[in-house]
Parts: C-alpha cells; structure tokens; sequence
C-alpha cells in the first residue's frame, strides 16, 4: 500500500514539474552523466527553472545519445537540438574564426586560455556562431590535450613517426599529426575505443577526464604529456530556438549559462586530478618529462596553412599579446 501511495506521488509530482516547464530545451553531450561539462549543463538547467519560475527546463542528452558532434552540430544548426556542449574543435571546419583556439600551443596554459575566452577575444569568436545559425553562450575548460597509444612510450617527435592517430574531425588536427610526422585519421569520439581495440589506429590525444571517462587508457596504455592542445568547449544555442525565446527569456538563458562557467572549472579541475589518479593507478606508462619545443617549432607549417586571412592574423597576434 505504501509503496503504490509513493509510486503515486511521484508521479503526480513528475507530471506537475513536466507541466510547469513550458519550455524544455534538449541539450546534446558525447560525455557521460556525471561528467563536468554535462554537470554544468544540468547546473545552467537548475538555475534557469529557478528564474523562470519554473517556465524553462533544460534536459541534458548525455552519453551521445544524440549523436556525435559533427551530426549534432548540424542538427542544432537545423533547430533539431536546441543546446549543445561540443568541443570548438569539430566546428573549425564550419567556422573559421573558432580554428584560432585550436591551434597548437597557442595558449601557454589555463590561466592564458581563460583570460582570452573570458575577455574581449572570447566574445569575438562567441559572435561568429550567429552568422552560422547559432549563438555562442559560454565557454568551458577542455584541459590540455595530449597523445596516447597501445603501441610504445612516446619520448620524442621520432616516436611519432608513422602512427596513426584520431584526431577529432578538424583539418587544423589532421595537419598538426601530419607535421609531427604522423598519420591523422579523423574520427567521431564514439569509434576511438574499438578503432584502437582493433589496430585501425595506433592511438588518440585528448585530456585526462576524456582519457578515462572513455575507457581508451584502458586499450592505450601510453601517455605522453606533450599538451599540444588547449581547445576550449563552448556551449551554443540554436538560432531557431533561440529566435522562439523572448528578449527576457533569452538573457536569463544567457546568464545561467554564464553562471553555469565557474561552476564548471571547479569541477573540471577536481575531475582532472581524479582522473589523473585512476588513469595511473591503473599502471598506464606516463612520460611526463618530454621537451615540448621540437613539437612547439613542427607547428609552424601549421600555423602557416591555416593562419592566412588578417581577420586570423589579428586574432592570433592579440591572443599572443594577452598573455
Ligand atoms: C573531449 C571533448 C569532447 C570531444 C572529444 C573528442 O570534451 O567534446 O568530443 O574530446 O576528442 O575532450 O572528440
């Protein structure tokens, strides 16, 4: 009797809380619940039900179940999804301006990373996404990326040569293996562990909380924190989504999702040194003593490929500058 009384309740609050969001926006992530981006995505939901009086829920779709992050990018831009929390990575390819941020080495640490996505240079590249039937409301950390593989310990730029690495679905990616003297195969993130499991390719890059969430420590047990990437993440809005909001609708969207920042990078940070920890208890080889200066000056075919319009040219200097 008790139990059928409970299992009542709960639902007629389920159906009370589903009626008063007037509102549900669906939120894609590749990563799974409990990961800090998908966290802070259900932190920004919290709040904005809180300020809209409980109009405007957000449900975050975790684990990719979605889709991967070029499909859900197309399907945002299409209105199909209306938020999404990606990697600026797959949109390179869409959005020139965003392949600044993914250059290799080209912020000198966190701090660097987030005194430009903070400042005036972050709002530049944020307001690109609207010529691209999307609007850019935050930016969230990606940590540093580095390569891993089943192979062997990767000591030096010689060790790369010939392996094959993922890289996410970014030509800027695809020529910063190619110059290491690697060989880049784009994939989505979903198809990395048995890609590996099955020696299609040697082995990825990617940050530590990726490394593990993923299980790919567990099919390649080399790690080598050569950081050749700090690619920030940034959570958009689709256009048509955002046009149905009104104009105070779509500041309090806006605020919690900047409100939704800080809370993220505590959490990141914690979910860094976590996964860090398991990653190497688990007996994955880490070199951590590698000199980044021969894979620093590989870069520079890179930048000289991709860096050709002023409007980069500009960006890349002012980054440079706020360091
Ligand atoms: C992770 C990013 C995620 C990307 C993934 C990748 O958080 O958005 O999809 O890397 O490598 O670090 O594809």
């Amino acid at each position: 009797m008790k139990t059928t009384l409970a299992t009542l309740l709960a639902s007629v609050a389920l159906v009370g809380a589903a009626q008063a969001c007037e509102i549900t926006l669906r939120s894609s992530d590749t990563h799974p619940e409990g990961y800090p981006t998908v966290v802070a995505v259900q932190k920004m939901g919290e709040l904005l039900e809180e300020r809209s009086d409980g109009r405007i829920c957000v449900e975050v779709f975790h684990s990719a179940q979605l889709g991967e992050e070029k499909d859900t990018i197309e399907q945002t831009q299409l209105g199909v999804i209306d938020l999404n929390r990606v990697s600026l990575g797959p949109f390179n390819n869409i959005i020139e301006e965003t392949k600044v941020f993914s250059l290799p080495y080209i912020f000198a640490g966190t701090d660097h990373m987030h005194k430009v996505v903070d400042g005036e240079i972050g709002d530049r590249i944020l307001n690109e996404f609207q010529n691209h039937q999307l609007v850019g409301l935050a930016y969230y950390d990606g940590g540093s990326r580095s390569f891993y593989n089943s192979q062997k310990p990767i000591h030096s730029i010689d060790d790369m040569s010939g392996m094959k690495f993922r890289v996410m679905q970014s030509d800027v990616f695809v020529d910063m293996v190619d110059a290491l003297g690697g060989n880049a195969t784009p994939l989505p993130y979903g198809e990395v562990y048995s890609s590996i499991q099955t020696g299609v390719i040697d082995g990825a890059e990617n940050n530590w909380p990726s490394y593990e969430s993923s299980g790919h420590y567990e099919v390649a047990g080399y790690y080598t924190l050569d950081q050749h990437l700090i690619v920030p993440e940034v959570l958009v809005m689709s256009q048509t989504s955002w046009n149905k909001l009104s104009a105070e609708d779509q500041a309090l969207v806006k605020q919690a999702a900047k409100d939704s920042v800080p809370v993220m990078r505590q959490l990141w940070a914690e979910r860094e040194a976590a996964s860090e920890e398991k990653v190497r208890a688990s007996g994955v080889e880490v070199v951590a003593d590698i000199d980044k200066k021969p894979f620093m000056d590989a870069m520079v075919p890179v930048y000289e490929k991709h860096v050709t319009s002023e409007k980069l040219k500009t960006l890349v200097e002012d980054i440079r500058a706020a360091q």
